[in-house]
């Protein structure tokens, strides 16, 4: 045995118990009460503590490039900062280029991926060229490889049609892969980001409004509409309106797989964010909804129609937000000149454990919104998402009477502002295991660039809306 959490009380999606969490190799090896330490075993004292799952990020954009720059944060910084807010796994995004065969895609960004990763790490892609049957059919190699989930985007120019979308449904069913989609419509979003700007109207708020709940939610009822004639599972990721929340829970009800994602910043920041000073440091897709949207989503993670929580992570500097006033050219910019997306990696288990400390949902709740359903959704539960013997020792000890104030001068990504500066959360972790190894103790990085390893996912066969 070489490490020994003991005295903690140990939290899973199901229950709640006071045990000794061993871990050997890098494994857990047993879960139970007074275990035994070897002589060269270490022993942490986790009295008072929550022994949790490491969280799985489902939802990540490291090294992206977007709106004419690259995200800030690469894999080293990205995963650096996950670790530091309890992430132990995050699923990145590939974006297929036109083309590419997507094991061929898979190797291009693993290669980025691998010397830099500090914690473990496994991708989505996503498609944008499927126009050949060989380009289809590659979809194939990539579940083979072991990584099963793809996701459409039907907004921004490297989105697909509604045709194509059907098309990787249709495979997915026949592969085992799991089709996630980024539902905006994107049609209506140009309408009306050109008569905003004939307008003259240039601020981040239009933004917003040119991306409102409506050409949010339409696109999510057609998306589910296009799974169901497939015959397939779907994942819609960071649902942020109540319409589109509505029309999973009734897709749900009646039996269909369809799963949906949100984001910690959809649960804590509504529209009225875009009236601030620096609006355009919020500005990211889809963006923030009013009220009545916020509390719809707070529902469906209450009723279980929430399946996962996730960042949705793509930080950009304040001097890039900037581009929203004056491009890099010096020519006046607007809202479509801002890279759109968030730091967030950091803030997401803390958040969501903090509302659990606050009472608002409970902790086997958070726990299995940010840990165990990832794992079950994008086939990883063999090896990640829960305390159980035989899986990875990703553990977080978190120490619900450590209050903490976010900063950006807190935080371990390489960005220069963080959106959430100021919010009071109700506990803390306080040590990160990834695979056994303490990757963050007390506020210090103690990883190591590199260490992360590729997961590889079983193929994903969803059939109901139970996971
Ligand atoms: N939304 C963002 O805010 N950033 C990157 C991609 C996306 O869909
Ligand atoms: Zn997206
Ligand atoms: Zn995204």
């Amino acid at each position: 045995m070489d490490l020994l959490i003991k005295g903690g009380t140990v939290v899973t999606a199901e229950s709640t118990f006071k045990a000794d969490v061993a871990v050997t190799n890098g494994k857990i090896s047993a879960i139970g009460s007074n275990l035994k330490a070897d002589k060269n075993t270490e022993v942490v004292d986790a009295k008072g503590k929550l022994v949790l799952p490491g969280a799985i990020d489902g939802h990540t954009h490291l090294a992206m490039p977007f709106g004419g720059t690259i995200s800030t944060d690469d894999y080293y910084d990205g995963t650096k900062s996950a670790a530091c807010g309890g992430t132990t796994t995050v699923f990145d995004f590939i974006l297929q280029q036109k083309g590419e065969p997507m094991l061929d895609a898979i190797k291009r960004r693993d290669a980025l991926a691998a010397p830099d990763a500090a914690v473990d790490y496994s991708f989505h892609i996503g498609v944008s060229d499927v126009t050949t049957p060989e380009l289809l059919d590659s979809m194939e190699d990539a579940v083979k490889f072991g990584i099963p989930s793809f996701k459409v985007f039907m907004v921004y120019d490297f989105g697909v049609d509604d045709g194509s979308f059907y098309q990787v449904l249709q495979k997915a069913a026949k592969i085992g892969a799991l089709v996630g989609v980024h539902a905006e419509n994107r049609d209506v979003n140009n309408v009306l980001i050109a008569q905003y700007l004939a307008e003259g109207k240039t601020d981040a708020w239009w933004h917003y409004m040119s991306k409102n709940e409506s050409v949010e939610g339409e696109a999510d009822v057609r998306a589910i509409n296009l799974a169901k004639m497939a015959g397939t599972s779907l994942y819609i990721v960071h649902l942020a309106n109540k319409q589109g929340m509505e029309a999973v829970r009734a897709a749900r009800d009646e039996g269909y797989p369809i799963f949906a994602e949100t984001c910690p910043q959809y649960l804590y920041f509504t529209s009225e964010v875009y009236k601030r000073e620096r609006a355009r440091d919020f500005v990211c897709s889809p963006p923030m909804k009013n009220k009545e949207s916020q509390d719809a989503i707070w529902a469906g993670i209450k009723s279980g129609d929430i399946a996962t929580v996730a960042t949705d992570h793509c930080p950009f500097t304040q001097a890039e937000k900037d581009w929203g006033i004056t491009k890099p050219d010096g020519t006046p910019g607007n809202f479509t000149t801002i890279p759109n997306g968030c730091a967030g990696i950091e803030n997401m288990y803390p958040y969501m454990l903090s509302e659990a400390n606050k009472g608002r949902i409970t902790f086997n709740k958070a726990v299995e919104l940010c840990a165990t359903n990832p794992s079950k959704l994008f086939g990883l539960d063999y090896c990640k998402g829960a305390l159980r013997v035989g899986l990875d020792a990703d553990i977080v000890l978190y120490d619900p009477k450590k209050n903490f104030t976010i900063t950006n001068a807190a935080m371990h990504g390489a960005t220069d502002h963080t959106i959430w500066e100021g919010a009071k959360l109700k506990g803390y972790p306080v040590a990160t295991y990834c695979r056994g190894k303490l990757v963050f103790k007390d506020g210090e990085f103690l990883g190591k660039r590199g260490e992360g390893k590729l997961i590889k996912c079983k193929p994903i066969k969803l059939k109901t809306p139970e996971l």
